[in-house]
């Protein structure tokens, strides 16, 4: 197992994010992905690489030109509004809902801030770019490995990706790694790849972008968006569109679910993949389903990673894992390495 760890990935490192009302410490901190790489020196499940710089034309297979092109400046722009911006991260206050155009760009900072984003839990900070231009980074050179042959590859990178659409951040993400993925895969040669997200969170952003095509199958097994974060997209019922119809599966579930309730969406997960005859597969990883998630709420516990692991591995598919949530950060980087470990073991016997 190849494991591409996002070397800038410390230089996203926001200060706040808006919780009811107040600006509060953010939650996905540079200290979720340290705790990772602590555990992988302990039990070294992979070998670490380094991967190359990604082309804009490769994120352009993902996302508008115009967004990453904001992403890009949005830092510059927003410290030549005011010299003092430098000591305060940049939040969006304003979003054009429905009736309002998209089409036009605003020449106004924060009108833009606004076109491409979707929440104000999501700073944007001097470092936001070069971190998440290196995650992808990892995530394609992980999904080229992967087209090589290695039986799986890991893009051990924050910010996360998948709340990130086409043109809009949001959820911690603005890059959406396992999207880049499974693009990379496809532009690799497999015919049909599949996007399992196990995130406690829906994975809203690759759902949109894969929404009308049934050359990658989505799929996210999810707190219900009734009373869920992201709230306003992930019900069972969206199945795709057009010739994406029928290669978008969601299996929401309800707070509180514990393993075994999960682990049946899982197996419900890993059935349709295999019927699909996917090639390849992504796993957008989030552990914040462990119990002691601080803005999550089903039950897993630290151990039921390495089944998940396992049951991943027993797909029998070239797999790349992208790194979404997790937020009980001491727990983190034993979580996360269950799953590496616990798919290793198995892929290995
Ligand atoms: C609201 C919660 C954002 C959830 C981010 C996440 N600020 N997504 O973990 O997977
Ligand atoms: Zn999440």
């Amino acid at each position: 197992m190849l494991i591409y760890a996002n070397p800038r990935h410390a230089l996203h490192d926001g200060r706040h994010e808006m919780f009811r009302g107040r600006l509060v410490p953010c939650h996905e901190t540079p200290a979720r992905l340290d705790h990772v790489l602590a555990e992988l020196g302990r039990r070294p499940v992979g070998e670490l690489c380094d991967a190359p710089p990604v082309p804009r034309a490769t994120l352009e297979r993902v996302h508008a030109p115009r967004y990453l092109n904001f992403l890009a400046n949005a830092w510059a722009e927003w410290v030549a509004l005011d010299p003092a911006n430098a000591e305060v991260d940049a939040l969006p206050s304003t979003w054009p809902v429905r009736g309002f155009r998209h089409d036009v760009e605003p020449a106004n900072f924060s009108a833009r801030m606004g076109l491409y984003s979707y929440d104000a839990g999501t700073p944007l900070t001097a470092g936001t770019w070069a971190a998440a231009e290196a995650g992808a980074a990892c995530a394609v050179a992980a999904a080229q490995a992967v087209g090589r042959g290695q039986r799986a590859a890991v893009a051990l990178t924050r910010p996360p990706g998948h709340h990130a659409g086409a043109d809009f951040f949001g959820g911690y993400c603005f890059l959406n790694n396992a999207a880049l993925a499974a693009q990379s895969l496809r532009d690799g040669g497999a015919k049909r790849v599949a996007v399992v997200d196990v995130d406690y969170h829906h994975g809203n952003g690759t759902q949109s972008l894969f929404y009308g095509r049934s050359d990658v199958l989505t799929i996210s097994i999810h707190g219900d968006p009734r009373t869920e974060y992201p709230f306003f997209l992930g019900h069972a019922d969206e199945r795709g569109e057009g010739d994406g119809f029928g290669f978008n599966l969601n299996l929401p579930l309800p707070a509180g679910t514990g393993f075994v309730a999960w682990r049946t969406a899982l197996m419900a997960a890993l059935q349709r993949v295999t019927d699909f005859g996917a090639d390849a597969l992504v796993v957008a990883l989030g552990v914040d389903t462990y119990e002691g998630d601080p803005i999550s709420r089903f039950t897993l516990g630290s151990g039921d990673y390495l089944q998940l692991g396992r049951d991943l591995a027993a797909a029998g598919l070239p797999t790349v894992f992208t790194l979404e949530g997790g937020y009980a950060v001491a727990a983190m980087g034993v979580n996360v390495v269950n799953v590496l470990e616990g798919f290793a073991l198995a892929s290995a016997a």
